[in-house]
């Protein structure tokens, strides 16, 4: 199975990126944590992604704040898809880093998902390397049915209490 790439700009980051690593673990996908940044380590940002996919990867997750640079540099130099998790500072909320990394130019995509979205982001990543592995494939459609069910039971236990 190819590997899922996480790159965060900063270790304080890592609250946000281990909601990624905890789904990719329960899914059983193999997936590499590095931190690089756009800004404070470009060379190995972009060594990193121009050589992502003779390393095996085939999915990267890039998880930055402020002006988050980070998923657009590393989508600059890779054709791999790249899911970007904009993340939260204590000025803007997280709006100046959704829009730094979801407003990409025509040709470069990056895959936004919501602030501060580490889970989601390992779901859109399973699901893109589940195109081409069924066994991956009955197993997100296990978790989504179990999802289902644990709403239900929400719904039938606030039956009996409200
Ligand atoms: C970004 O700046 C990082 O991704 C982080 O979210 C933010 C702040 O970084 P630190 O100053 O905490 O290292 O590059």
């Amino acid at each position: 199975m190819k590997k899922v790439g996480i790159i965060m700009g900063s270790d304080s980051d890592l609250p946000i990126i281990e909601k990624a690593t905890k789904m990719l673990y329960e899914l059983g996908i193999p997936y590499e944590v590095h931190i690089y940044s756009a800004h404070r380590t470009p060379v190995e940002a972009r060594d990193f992604a121009v050589s992502a996919r003779e390393n095996g990867f085939g999915v990267l997750i890039c998880a930055a704040g402020m002006a988050a640079h980070l998923a657009g540099a590393i989508a600059a130099n890779t054709t791999l898809p790249v899911i970007g998790i904009p993340c939260k500072s204590s000025v803007l909320d997280g709006m100046d880093a959704l829009l730094s990394t979801v407003m990409m130019p025509t040709g470069i995509p990056v895959a936004t998902v919501a602030i501060n979205g580490g889970a989601n982001a390992a779901l859109l990543a399973a699901q893109i390397i589940a195109v081409e592995d069924n066994e991956l494939a009955d197993k997100l459609n296990a978790k989504r049915a179990n999802d289902t069910k644990v709403v239900l039971e929400k719904d039938a236990k606030i039956q009996n209490s409200l």
